[in-house]
């Protein structure tokens, strides 16, 4: 496995790095998207003494708590830091607020020219923080993984001020301004690469890049601004730190994912619960790692369900390097139980 530059020998190896770095591993590595949040108890309990879920997410304390919450109860392979993709134009300087029940609005769009690091870099020293306190608490054997949106799903909130699962205005906004919206994907390109260096300086062992929307984007564009993008900051990050595993996440990419995989950069792609695995494994599990894929609702259902779904799904990875997760996050009315039944099922999986 790559060494990564400035950290020490790994005391144990980690399997969901051994998975990132091509490895068909026997046992197979696991985390869910959303893993930390409603569905647990304790994070309710948290989110209520926070106030606000920015509060949260800037309080490296219940930040790094809420990160190990699900490790504790269901031994998953990896954490993810407890943020949102929505602090990095938070940080650029546009206006944030969580409206309880109906999600992120942001304040007026502004396509700034130039980045203001100075203030970029304080307003996110707290994630830093949180990195650093997690690292401390977490044993060898798991890995924590940083994160940030991808520049053009970020983008889409930016322009939009709000999410609606379309982004027509997004899109309208981009098709009718494509030389000042690549300028906006520029700043992007350049405030991610640092924040996710940030987060590799201050100790995460592997990063994901969730385009959740990139599924919105139809060819020449997508790859125009989620493609070529994110392969300029993987390699922004390269040149800090050479082989740094990546994750891409281009939510619902359908036909585009084979191109993704081969162009975007990244040592993994995510997949959603749309796209088949055994296609996934097939057609690029010999180019990078695969991460996904089963159906949220699966493991809202549980049972019987639950259980043949997942050995199907296992089936379907075939030799192909694998990281299990779900499609998109966990759904907020999930019973616990049946994570805890899930990970039952891979702690015990061998292929
Ligand atoms: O009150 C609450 O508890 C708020 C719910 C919540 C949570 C738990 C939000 C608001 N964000 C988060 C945490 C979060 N968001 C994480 C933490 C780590 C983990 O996975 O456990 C991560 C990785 C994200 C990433 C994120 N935020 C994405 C990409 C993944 C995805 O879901 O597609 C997106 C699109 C967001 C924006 C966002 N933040 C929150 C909401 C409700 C939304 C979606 C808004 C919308 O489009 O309507």
């Amino acid at each position: 496995m790559q060494e990564r530059l400035g950290t020490a020998n790994l005391p144990q190896k980690k399997l969901l790095l051994q998975a990132m770095s091509g490895e068909c591993t026997s046992q197979i590595p696991f985390w869910l998207m959303r893993q930390a949040g409603r569905y647990l108890p304790e994070y309710r309990e948290l989110r209520t003494t926070a106030g606000s879920f920015l509060n949260m997410c800037f309080n490296p304390e219940f930040a790094a708590e809420v990160t190990l919450q699900p490790l504790r109860r269901f031994g998953m392979d990896a954490a993810i830091l407890f943020s949102d993709i929505l602090v990095v134009p938070y940080a650029l300087g546009q206006s944030l607020n969580f409206v309880e029940g109906e999600g992120p609005r942001l304040g007026p769009f502004e396509n700034f020219a130039e980045i203001d690091f100075a203030a970029f870099d304080k307003k996110l020293q707290p994630v830093y923080e949180t990195i650093r306190r997690v690292r401390k608490s977490l044993a060898a054997d798991k890995a924590l993984i940083g994160f940030a949106g991808a520049p053009w799903t970020i983008a889409c909130y930016m322009v939009q001020g709000q999410g609606d699962g379309a982004f027509n205005d997004a899109k309208k906004f981009a098709f009718s301004n494509p030389q000042e919206f690549d300028r906006l994907i520029g700043t992007l390109v350049t405030a991610t690469s640092r924040y996710l260096i940030e987060q590799i300086r201050s100790g995460v062992d592997a990063v994901q890049i969730f385009d959740s929307w990139a599924g919105l984007l139809p060819e020449p564009y997508f790859e125009r601004w989620v493609i070529k993008p994110t392969r300029r900051i993987v390699d922004n990050i390269h040149k800090a730190y050479p082989a740094f595993p990546v994750i891409g996440f281009p939510r619902q990419a359908g036909a585009l994912y084979q191109k993704y995989a081969e162009n975007a950069g990244v040592s993994c792609v995510g997949i959603d619960q749309y796209f088949p695995l055994e296609q996934a494994a097939r057609t690029f599990g010999d180019k990078v790692a695969i991460q996904g894929n089963l159906e949220p609702v699966f493991l809202l259902t549980g049972g019987k369900t639950l259980e043949s779904e997942v050995r199907s799904l296992l089936e379907k990875a075939g030799k192909a390097p694998f990281i299990f997760n779900l499609g998109h996050g966990v759904i907020k009315e999930t019973p616990p139980e049946h994570v805890a039944q899930l990970a039952e099922i891979l702690r015990t999986y061998r292929r």
